[in-house]
């Protein structure tokens, strides 16, 4: 299988987290890539290959212009204004408040981000217009024939929204990619979020259409980021009714309950008959994962990789989370070999 990948990745080195109250070593940190590239690199998994620039049109294709702009501009005028940390929202357009951007940068942060772990830092834009750029040459991979192909992004994408960041992500790489896909020639792309997280960004952004199904399987928002979505009864709306499946599933949940769940999800996108697949790939329900509650082991992780691999899809994997960072390199890849068998 090739891989995209692309080293500026490296310009996303926040040094803060707000995490139980104090300013932590983000989790989302460039390590996490460099594992993963050496662990394919290892098994000789394939070709590694640079992005190549699409622009800024699929990326708006995806994303309010707005939230694109802030994102550009936000640290220069955080650094304007004097601020000596890294760019961190504190305010926020809570409930029965007014919904409009306002002009001084911390009401802009309040604004754009749906959570404050995420810092805005110098090279946080450049970062995530390549990881969203991998994505794009990855899916090309696939729309030119490949049966799967892995976008090694970094900053991940999927709680991203139509216009918000946070939860590490900025720019939708999945999405991104799937409305790539439509425009190549696709008709109906499915994407399969297998992160712990519930994809709440691409959730929101395909909601109500029927072009795009999604299917997500996640630790229950009643006790995991980001909460406030991902329940069950979320099934889409309008002419995308029926085409969001939520799995939520609590904490302790084993690979066996895990797997019912991804067989469940498998059964709906067969019955879809996607042209392609997008597996949004984080491997933060590691079992000794610092930040999620589930119990997969390593070789389920190659185990569920075949599962995928039954579908028969052209398949494109995107990557998103994971924070054990000492076998993030190894579940990963586990995935992508599991898939190829
Ligand atoms: C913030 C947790 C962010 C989780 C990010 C993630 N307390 N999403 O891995 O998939
Ligand atoms: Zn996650």
């Amino acid at each position: 299988m090739k891989t995209v990948f692309s080293e500026d990745h490296l310009l996303r080195q926040a040094r803060t987290e707000l995490y139980g109250g104090q300013l932590v070593e983000p989790f989302e940190r460039p390590s996490r890539a460099r594992y993963i590239f050496d662990r394919l690199k290892a098994v000789d998994l394939g070709p590694v290959l640079p992005p190549e620039d699409h622009g800024m049109d699929p990326i708006l294709a995806i994303h309010d212009a707005g939230l694109m702009r802030f994102l550009q501009g936000a640290w220069q005028e955080w650094v304007a204004e004097g601020y000596k940390g890294e760019a961190i929202a504190t305010c926020w357009p809570a409930r029965r408040m007014q919904q409009r951007c306002p002009n001084h940068i911390d009401g802009k942060l309040g604004y754009y981000a749906l959570a404050t772990e995420t810092s805005i830092t110098e090279g946080t834009w450049g970062a995530a217009y390549a990881s969203a750029q991998v994505a794009l040459t990855a899916a090309d991979l696939v729309l030119g024939g490949e049966r799967a192909a892995f976008a090694l992004c970094r900053p991940p994408g999927h709680h991203a929204a139509y216009d918000m960041y946070g939860g590490y992500c900025f720019i939708n790489n999945a999405a991104v990619a799937a409305q790539w896909m439509l425009g190549q020639g696709a008709k109906r792309v499915a994407i399969l979020d297998v992160d712990f997280h519930h994809g709440n960004g691409t959730q929101d952004i395909f909601y109500d259409r029927d072009d795009v199904l999604f299917i997500s399987l996640h630790g229950a928002p009643e006790d995991a980021f980001p909460h406030f979505l991902g329940y069950a009864d979320e099934t889409g709306k309008g002419a995308g009714e029926g085409y969001t499946i939520n799995y939520p599933m609590p904490p302790g949940t084993t690979f066996a309950t895990w797997r019912k769940a991804l067989a469940a999800a498998l059964q709906q996108i067969a019955d879809y008959a996607p042209d392609m697949l997008i597996v949004s790939l984080g491997v933060d329900t590691f079992e000794t994962d610092p930040i999620s509650f589930f119990k997969l082991t390593s070789p389920d992780f190659t185990t569920y990789g075949s599962d995928i691999a039954g579908l028969n899809l052209p398949t494109l994997f995107v990557m998103e989370g994971g924070y054990d960072i000492d076998e993030i390199g190894l579940n990963t890849v586990n995935v992508l070999q599991g898939f190829e068998g």
